[in-house]
């Protein structure tokens, strides 16, 4: 049966629009569109960015393929007692699950690096005895978040929490370039998120737990941090600062803070007496 002449223009005319529909979200979320990132200065964040954008192209082609199909299928009308053969249901039910199934593979790799704790940077240990080996390097932080601030607690020059070398800060995190930073992320009230773009971390903070993770910064500057899951009238002003220094300069700035401000002792402060240290989790 062939289509009367409108039809068939409007038939040509949804094909092009489609093409041109796939073609153009594909290509753009793949290859351009470079400034959708923040910068990235965390070893993961590369890999992660890549993921984002395989599967954001993967599913723009399956929005745009299908989208496309109906606009044409309107267009073009049904054929008196037309069906589709169980090939085509088949397939439609297949293709799209064998293409879930292949994300799912295709980025296990890179979200067990960043949440598995198999997989965590080794951690300094006061029992350990460290004279024949290197002791890590790793820094620990704990990470309070609470309505509307972020603080955070150093373990001090003898890396380990709750002696009186310790130190704390509000809202700026300072870490050494080059080095794994393990944060534990503890909330006082409610859900909140830490996120540090630069370093493609986000993380939710759950009330009566500890959340483990980590991330190494390549680069020296200042970035942000800000809580992601809105927490009440003052979410927006929940923020603070990441400064990535030299080691060399960490360790004075670290100094520094415990000279100014003399011993610190987590009981006796109002802020952070409240830290549990036997985590839920
Ligand atoms: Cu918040």
């Amino acid at each position: 049966m062939s289509l009367p002449r409108r039809g068939r223009s409007g038939v040509v005319l949804a094909a092009g629009l489609l093409v041109l529909l796939i073609g153009g979200v594909v290509l753009g979320v793949a290859f351009g569109a470079p400034g959708i990132f923040p910068e990235a200065i965390g070893v993961r964040a590369k890999g992660l960015d890549r993921l984002f954008r395989v599967i954001l192209a993967v599913t723009a082609f399956g929005f745009a393929a299908t989208q496309g199909l109906l606009l044409y299928l309107l267009l073009r009308g049904r054929r008196e007692g037309s069906k589709p053969g169980r090939g085509v249901e088949l397939a439609w039910m297949l293709l799209p699950g064998l293409i879930l199934v292949g994300m799912a593979v295709f980025q296990e790799g890179g979200w067990e690096e960043g949440v598995q704790e198999a997989r965590m940077p080794e951690r300094f240990d006061p029992r350990k005895d460290y004279r024949d080996a290197e002791p890590p390097a790793t820094l620990e932080v704990r990470v309070l978040g609470k309505q509307y601030e972020w603080r955070f607690w150093y373990p001090g020059a003898d890396r380990i929490f709750g002696t009186d070398d310790d130190v704390t800060k509000l809202a700026v995190l300072h870490v050494p370039e080059d080095h794994w930073v393990i944060v534990y992320l503890q909330t006082r009230d409610v859900v909140h998120s830490f996120w540090v773009p630069s370093v493609r971390l986000k993380q939710d903070l759950i009330p009566g737990r500890t959340v483990t993770r980590w991330f190494k910064c390549t680069e020296t500057g200042r970035f942000d941090i800000a809580c992601a899951e809105i927490c009440g009238v003052g979410h927006t002003f929940m923020r603070a600062d990441l400064v990535v220094e030299s080691p060399d300069r960490f360790q004075d700035w670290l100094r520094m803070r415990r000279m100014l401000h003399g011993p610190f002792d987590a009981r006796e402060d109002p802020i952070w007496k409240g830290w549990r240290e036997k985590p839920s989790e």
